[in-house]
C-alpha cells in the first residue's frame, strides 16, 4: 500500500516549537455526539453606556477613556505583570523548585472606537491604524523589555472579558518559555542554512500552494504544514522583517487588506463570529541579557482558533493531546481548501443586511 498523507495517519513535525502532531485523516467521518455549545448571537450597540473600553466611559478601576475616535491604549488595570519588584536571593535554591521574580507591563488596545464592529468589520483603513499602533507600541516597548507579546483573544470561548474590540500587550524581561524555543530553533537553523527558517518556508509554501489561503505582495498566509488546531493560520511577512519595527507604509496597509480578507473567511466559514487568540511572535528587544544578533528571527503572526466543525462545535485539546502529542483529524491543506472556497471579500453578515 502507497503511503498517502491525505489518507494515512501520520506524524507532522513543527520546526518553531520542535514538537511533533498527529494527524489522522481517517477519523473525519467519525459520528459527534459530543458537546454542542451555543452558537454565539450577538446584536450590539454602536456605543454600550456600560462597557468599560468604549470612548467616553468610566473603567473598573474608575478612570474615565477619552473620547478617542480611532484607537486607544492604556495600562490594563488588572496587570498580570508589575514593572517594579523586590530583587531576590535565588542563588540557594533546590533544584527541583525554581522560582524567578518578574518584571513587566500590561497594556490594552481598543481597536475601535465603535463597539459593535469586529476586525473583519472594520474598513482596511481602520486596520491599518491598528497594525501602526501594534507597529509602534513594539518600537517603544522593545527598548525596555526583552519580550513584547501583542495578541488578542477574540470570543467568549477563549476568554475574552469584553465585546468590545480590543487587544492586549504584555511585556516581560525574560523570554517567556515558547519564544525561547522558537528564538532556539530559528537561531539553529540560520547558523545552518544562513537564511531565517520562516523565510524559507514562505517560498516553499509559495511554490507548492496548497496551504496557501492568501497571498498579497508583501504577506503570505497559510494552514501551516504542521498545524495543530483545524483552521490555524500562519501570516509570514514575504521578505526578511524582524519585528512589526520594520514594517513599512505599504507594507501596514496591505497587511491590514490581508487581515480582512482572512477574518472574513474565518467569520464566513461557519456564518459566526470566528473566535480565536491571535498574536504576534517577533526578534525579542533590545536587552543587555539577550545576544544583539537578531537575524535568525522572521517577524509572524499565529492564529489559533478552537472550532471544528460549525459555529458549536469545538475542538478539545484533551486526552492525549495533553498527555502525549497534538493531533488533527482534517488534514491542514483540507482546512486550508475550505478557507479558500469562502469569500474573502463579502462578510456573511453584511450579505444579509442588504
Ligand atoms: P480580555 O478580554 O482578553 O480578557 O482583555 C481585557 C483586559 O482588559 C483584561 O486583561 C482589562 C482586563 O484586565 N480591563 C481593564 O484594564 N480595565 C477595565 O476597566 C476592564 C478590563
Amino acid at each position: 500500500m502507497q503511503f498517502d498523507p491525505l489518507e494515512h495517519p501520520h506524524r507532522r513535525f513543527n520546526p518553531l516549537l520542535r514538537q511533533w502532531v498527529l494527524v489522522s485523516p481517517h477519523r473525519t467521518k467519525r459520528p459527534w455526539q459530543g458537546k454542542m455549545e451555543a452558537a454565539y448571537r450577538s446584536s450590539r450597540p454602536e456605543h454600550d453606556p456600560d462597557c468599560y473600553l468604549c470612548p467616553g466611559n468610566t473603567r473598573a478601576n474608575g478612570e474615565t477613556n477619552p473620547v478617542y475616535t480611532t484607537t486607544h491604549v492604556f495600562n490594563n488595570d488588572f496587570a498580570a505583570l508589575l514593572p517594579d519588584g523586590p530583587v531576590a536571593d535565588i542563588t540557594s535554591q533546590n533544584e527541583l523548585m525554581r522560582v524567578q521574580p518578574v518584571t513587566g507591563e500590561c497594556r490594552v488596545i481598543c481597536f475601535s472606537p465603535c463597539h459593535d464592529l469586529t476586525m473583519p468589520e472594520m474598513t482596511a483603513d481602520a486596520i491599518t491604524a491598528v497594525v501602526s499602533l501594534w507597529c509602534d507600541q513594539y518600537a517603544e516597548l522593545s527598548q525596555r523589555y526583552t519580550w513584547v507579546q501583542i495578541f488578542e483573544n477574540k470570543g467568549e470561548i477563549m476568554g475574552c472579558s469584553n465585546e468590545h474590540p480590543h487587544g492586549q500587550i504584555w511585556c516581560t524581561d525574560h523570554l517567556p518559555s515558547e519564544p525561547a524555543q522558537v528564538d532556539a530553533s530559528q537561531r539553529s537553523y540560520f547558523a545552518d542554512h544562513a537564511s531565517p527558517l520562516l523565510l524559507d518556508y514562505a517560498e516553499t509554501e509559495l511554490r507548492d500552494g496548497m496551504r496557501t489561503i492568501e497571498a498579497n505582495n508583501h504577506w503570505l498566509v497559510v494552514v501551516p504544514y504542521w498545524a495543530t488546531w483545524p483552521y490555524e493560520m500562519l501570516l509570514l511577512p514575504r521578505r526578511h522583517l524582524r519585528h512589526l519595527g520594520e514594517v513599512d507604509e505599504p507594507e501596514r496597509r496591505s497587511l491590514a487588506d490581508i487581515l480582512k480578507r482572512i477574518l472574513t473567511r474565518y467569520d464566513n466559514l461557519f456564518e459566526t463570529s470566528f473566535p480565536y487568540s491571535m498574536g504576534w511572535h517577533q526578534a525579542p528587544g533590545v536587552s543587555p541579557d539577550i545576544d544583539e544578533q537578531r537575524d535568525h528571527w522572521q517577524l509572524h503572526a499565529h492564529f489559533y482558533p478552537p472550532l471544528l466543525r460549525s459555529s458549536t462545535v469545538r475542538k478539545f485539546m484533551v486526552g492525549y493531546e495533553m498527555l502525549a502529542e497534538g493531533q488533527r483529524d482534517i488534514t491542514a491543506e483540507q482546512a486550508a481548501e475550505k478557507l479558500r472556497r469562502v469569500s474573502g471579500t463579502e462578510h456573511y453578515a453584511a450579505s444579509r443586511r442588504k
